[in-house]
């Protein structure tokens, strides 16, 4: 299938082409910094270039000596507003402007505002701040060293950087399965810092009207609602005259869930000059100060019998959270859904300790198509699995086939108290098996090595937890996890659809328009999806976690049936039957009996709008709406193959085959679906082979471009082979599963298991990522990447 076919609307779910793409490909988006308002200024950040600095002193004075600079912001400016903190997503605070420390390598320091951006610019060479440079610590498994230098002293009664200690699992049970089994396999390995990158950079305009005492805030958010209720905490503005409107979004990728000190700067500058104020990041600010993922230091056991059936796995893991903690999970889980680590298997027993900590980087810790975490927990049990597959000489699909849950297992309650609503785990693997050709590549590569060509195959199965919610599982500052939908069908029969979620480029304005074409027979054409605007939607928190289709999409089809149901008593006054004796097929309500007498949905919508005789108790209109609070989250899975060609004089990897079978419950638009899926195979081809966020030992960030800073290409992609099982969800409307992120989730491994197994030859059971050529050429020539953890 491809998304540029001409093809006829369907009237419900199936293959269509996006809605929005019709302006996207004009040049028609609207994105935050195409927003131009009469009057409007222009804000830049001053970022400290150390890692780790004491402020002895800020001279803003020439700054604001420059002709076209309206005002200069500090941290001092902030306090006196009652506005130099926020608090981060998970009960940490921010300082917003640093006063008197720095304790990350681009954090923000002064905000001035000027007349352009080009003027603002050139006055942060004007302001002269006078810094103490302190050591830093980057390497959080030295961060609890005993001498470490202690980065949040803002932290009433701190005295070192630790920031929580998390378990899960029956660690007396998990002890006991490793005290009888016949086979422990252990590696240390490391989930490099990365970023999400997208392509549109974080930014705002923030407009005070001094009349209304309204603020409206233009922003690229994921999550209009809750950054409105952020603010409403943060600056103490009353939370009805704030607006968030969120327009166009060039690619959140979790990017954009949480709050920046840059955007409080755009509603400060505006409080300060009676004017709008833009502000937007360049790609450098960007990469550097803005929520990075992963950055987790891990020491994973397997345990098993010698005929190969997995009993336990026992996880250590110290997690780099950076200065401040913005992980979007509070105390209930600090370390995100890496609780799902025991994946798709069949175990007796599983244990987890994660130990946080801060370091002189930017904060955040989860945020890229991840799950939260559950991109982390994926990679360490796939790669535990390959490496008990290497010890025990046993194909590693064949080990995974002996291990996998089985469906009659479903509902299937995890060892770490995850409920898996729905699957069929073996059927995946089998037809990924099938498609890939598992077995004469496997021939292919016995061949190959004879030759002394080195080949590899890498094999993946995953379980994701998508949904963000329910509230036991999640909440945001204290926020349940429910998500409304308003649907309003006018007298044409053409209808509106209000959502709290927030398409970056998931197509919504297409697929929910989908769902309620599929349970009111209206076309998607004839349906608008309006988001992003928190005056004109209901409230919820957004859109991350593949959360919308889950949430939103159940909220959607639900206010859709009880237009329906609405629709049904409407039908039944102008037939003059009972409603009992009304059937429905998509479009329309008809007589039991009698097809010919029936209403089509605009039919009775004119009605409905008309002063028809309506049963006592029964309004006219014709709308719905729905706050669904979800039961429990989705589980879509899938099961990735992925062939590599490696150069054994370069060490250069060729990704030549990949094969990923997605289950992700119905299916609204197959074809968004397979795009969503392509865009995370290739960004796990990227996190295994090239992208990485470096620093140097002082704190100094090497990645702040993408000449540094490796996106994959098309070169770096093969064309994906794509294939599909359906299960639906049980307690999902629809029985649909996200699938926003389940690629990200499930390739890394499948690329970094072909690499290694390329390697075999040269005895190589474990490499981090990313096997770049060097890295790879090293392993090669007998120096097998390691990462020596030192987690007793
Ligand atoms: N869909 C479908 N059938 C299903 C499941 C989903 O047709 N069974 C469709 C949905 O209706 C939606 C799309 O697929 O149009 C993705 O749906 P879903 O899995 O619900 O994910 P969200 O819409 O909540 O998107 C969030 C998710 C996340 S968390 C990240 S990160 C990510 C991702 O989406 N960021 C993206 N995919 C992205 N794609 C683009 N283009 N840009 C981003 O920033
Ligand atoms: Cu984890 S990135 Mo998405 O949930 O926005």
């Amino acid at each position: 299938m491809t998304a540029t076919e001409e093809r006829p609307t369907p009237m419900g779910y199936g293959p269509m082409n996006r809605k929005e793409d019709a302006r996207f490909v004009r040049g028609h988006g609207t994105y935050v910094d195409d927003i131009v308002l009469p009057g409007m200024l222009h804000g830049a950040v001053l970022r400290s270039p150390y890692a780790h600095a004491r402020i002895l002193s800020v001279d803003t004075s020439a700054a604001q000596a420059h002709p076209k600079v309206r005002a200069v912001i500090t941290g001092e400016t902030l306090a006196g507003l009652n506005l130099a903190w926020m608090p981060t997503l998970s009960h940490d605070v921010q300082a917003v402007l640093a006063t008197d420390k720095v304790r990350f390598q681009g954090q923000e320091v002064a905000f001035v505002i000027a007349d352009d951006r080009y003027s603002a610019r050139d006055a942060l060479e004007l302001i002269d701040v006078d810094y103490e440079p302190l050591p830093p610590v980057v390497d959080a498994r030295k961060a609890l060293d005993a001498d470490a230098p202690v980065i949040r002293d803002d932290l009433e009664g701190r005295t070192d950087n630790h920031i929580f200690d998390w378990e899960t699992g029956d660690k007396t049970a998990t002890d006991d399965v490793f005290g009888r089994a016949e086979v422990v396999a252990a590696q240390d390995m490391l989930y490099p810092r990365v970023h999400p990158a997208p392509m549109e950079t974080c930014g705002a305009v923030a407009d005070l009207d001094k009349i209304t005492g309204k603020l409206t805030m233009y922003t690229t958010t994921q999550a209009p609602h809750a950054h409105r209720t952020v603010y409403a905490m943060v600056a103490g503005l009353p939370e009805h005259k704030i607006r968030i409107i969120s327009p166009d979004i060039g690619g959140g990728f979790g990017n954009k869930v949480g709050i920046y000190p840059g955007y409080v700067c755009a509603i400060v500058g505006s409080i300060v000059t009676g004017k709008p104020v833009k502000w937007m990041e360049d790609r450098s600010e960007n990469l550097m100060s803005t929520s990075f993922a992963r950055d987790y230091h891990m020491r994973g056991e397997i345990a098993a019998t010698r005929e190969g059936k997995i009993l336990g796995l026992r996880v250590k893991v110290i997690a780099d959270h950076g200065a401040f903690n913005g992980t979007a999970q509070p105390t209930k889980f600090p370390a995100g859904f890496f609780g799902v680590f025991t994946g798709s298997y069949d175990l007796e027993a599983a244990h987890c300790e994660v130990t946080g900590v801060y370091t002189n980087k930017a904060p955040g810790g989860v945020a890229y198509a991840c799950s939260f975490r559950i991109t982390e927990a994926v990679y360490l049990v796939e790669r535990l699995v390959d490496v008990l597959a290497y010890d025990l000489g046993v194909d590693p699909a064949e080990l995974r086939m002996r291990n996998l849950l089985r469906p009659e297992q479903f509902p299937y309650e995890s060892k770490t108290g995850w409920e898996y609503d729905s699957g069929d785990y073996p059927k995946a693997l089998r037809l990924a098996l099938e498609q890939v050709g598992y077995e004469e590549l496997r021939a292919e590569q016995a061949a190959k090595r004879e030759r002394g060509e080195l080949m590899g195959i890498g094999v993946s199965f995953f379980t994701e937890a998508v949904g963000a919610g329910p509230r036991k599982h999640m909440d945001i500052l204290g926020l349940g996890m429910a998500d409304g939908a308003e649907l309003r069908v006018h007298p044409t029969g053409k209808a509106v659809l209000r959502l709290s979620c927030q398409t970056q480029g998931q197509g919504h304005e297409t697929t929910f328009a989908q769902i309620v074409a599929e349970e009111l027979g209206i076309s998607p054409d004839d349906i608008d999806v309006v988001h992003g605007d928190t005056d004109q939607t209901p409230f919820g928190l957004g859109t991350y976690g593949s959360r919308s289709t889950p949430v939103s999409g159940a909220a959607t089809a639900v206010a859709a049936r009880r237009v329906r149901e609405r629709a049904k008593i409407v039908a039944s006054a102008m037939l003059e039957v009972s409603p009992d004796d009304l059937e429905w097929e998509k479009g329309r309500w008809f007589v039991k009996g009698d097809p010919s007498a029936s209403k089509t949905i605009s039919e009775i919508a004119l009605a409905a709008h008309a002063d028809l005789e309506l049963p006592e108790g029964v309004e006219g209109h014709l709308d719905a709406a729905c706050v669904y609070n979800p039961p429990n989250l989705t589980y879509p899975f899938g099961a990735y193959v992925c062939v590599v060609d490696v150069d054994a004089e370069t060490g250069q990897v060729k990704v030549r085959k990949f094969v990923a079978v997605d289950d992700c419950g119905v299916r609204i638009n197959p074809i968004i679906v397979e795009g969503q899926v392509h865009g995370g195979l290739a960004d796990g081809v990227g996190m295994a082979l090239m992208q990485v966020m470096a620093f140097d030992e002082d704190g100094n960030h090497l990645g702040g471009s993408f000449m540094d800073y490796l996106l994959p290409t098309s070169m770096e992609c093969p064309s994906w082979e794509l294939g599909e099982t359906v299960t639906p969800s049980p307690h999902h409307p629809i029985g649909a599963k996200g699938i926003g992120e389940s690629a990200t989730v499930g390739s890394p491994a499948a690329v970094v298991n072909a690499v290694v197994d390329a390697l075999r030859p040269h005895g190589v059971r474990h490499a981090d990522m990313p096997l770049t050529p060097a890295a790879v050429w090293r392993a090669t020539q007998g120096d097998p990447i390691r990462t020596d953890l030192a987690i007793t």
